[in-house]
């Protein structure tokens, strides 16, 4: 589909512009990325490309290990070259919301430790801002003991409604990697101070984490329909 290729595009030339030989590697969590994964062992097979790589997720190591590319992590290699992830939308700040996934804490986490963020998407994630395109909220995870009071809290203080993200093939609630829930915030006012919002929710106790990247990612790759590439920064 135009979708696939919009993604292997993108994909693609992340990899080819930002990752050298030598180079320690954030691999991040859902679809686009693995295209970034197969362009890594193509080139790692035709160019004897040296990389190690950090994954976000166990969607992410099980793709790196069928791969057969070096695994690491960040207490061997504490700093990384380069992280490359998807997102659910991107703003024109570069502001990211990111999480659809459900992989955000190690998503974030791997890209707080590396030099650079960039992010590959299809067309579909490129929106003005956060918002606009992407409807299934901003997620936020949690730890379960408390999620009852972080929605009222949310819902009251910013509007809006919170929503626990219940799993479609496990009964009840997503459980993540991490063994935390995701309440995804729907419907919240576009026209905010993001950096400010996302400061304030990590105040809140019993949030472990935010979807929202603000100022993380260095540039952005988008696959547009007729086969040709978009960035941001
Ligand atoms: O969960 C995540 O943050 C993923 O990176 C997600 O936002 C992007 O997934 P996709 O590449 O399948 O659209």
């Amino acid at each position: 589909s135009s979708l696939q290729e919009a993604k292997k595009i993108a994909a693609h030339q992340a990899v080819d512009n930002h990752v050298h030989s030598g180079d320690l590697v954030g691999i991040g969590s859902g679809s686009t990325v693995i295209f970034a994964v197969e362009r890594l062992a193509q080139r790692v097979k035709n160019e004897n490309l040296k990389v190690q790589c950090v994954p976000t997720s166990f969607q992410a190591r099980q793709l790196v290990i069928k791969h057969q590319l070096p695994l690491t992590d960040l207490n061997i290699s504490p700093t990384l070259d380069v992280c490359i992830d998807g997102a659910d939308e991107v703003d024109s700040n570069l502001n990211l919301i990111k999480g659809g996934g459900g992989c955000l804490l190690q998503e974030k986490i791997v890209a707080s430790c590396s030099k650079k963020l960039i992010i590959i998407a299809d067309y579909t994630k490129n929106s003005q801002k956060l918002g606009d395109q992407y409807k299934k909220g901003i997620p936020i995870e949690v730890s379960p003991m408390v999620y009852g009071p972080i929605q009222q809290k949310i819902e009251k203080l910013y509007g809006g409604n919170v929503e626990m993200r219940m799993a479609v093939m496990k009964a009840g609630p997503v459980v993540t990697d991490n063994g935390n829930f995701i309440l995804d915030w729907k419907n919240f006012n576009q026209d905010v101070d993001w950096k400010k919002i996302n400061t304030e929710l990590l105040l809140m106790p019993g949030i472990v984490e935010t979807g929202l990247f603000i100022e993380m990612a260095s540039k952005a790759y988008f696959g547009m329909p007729d086969g040709s590439l978009k960035h941001k920064k």
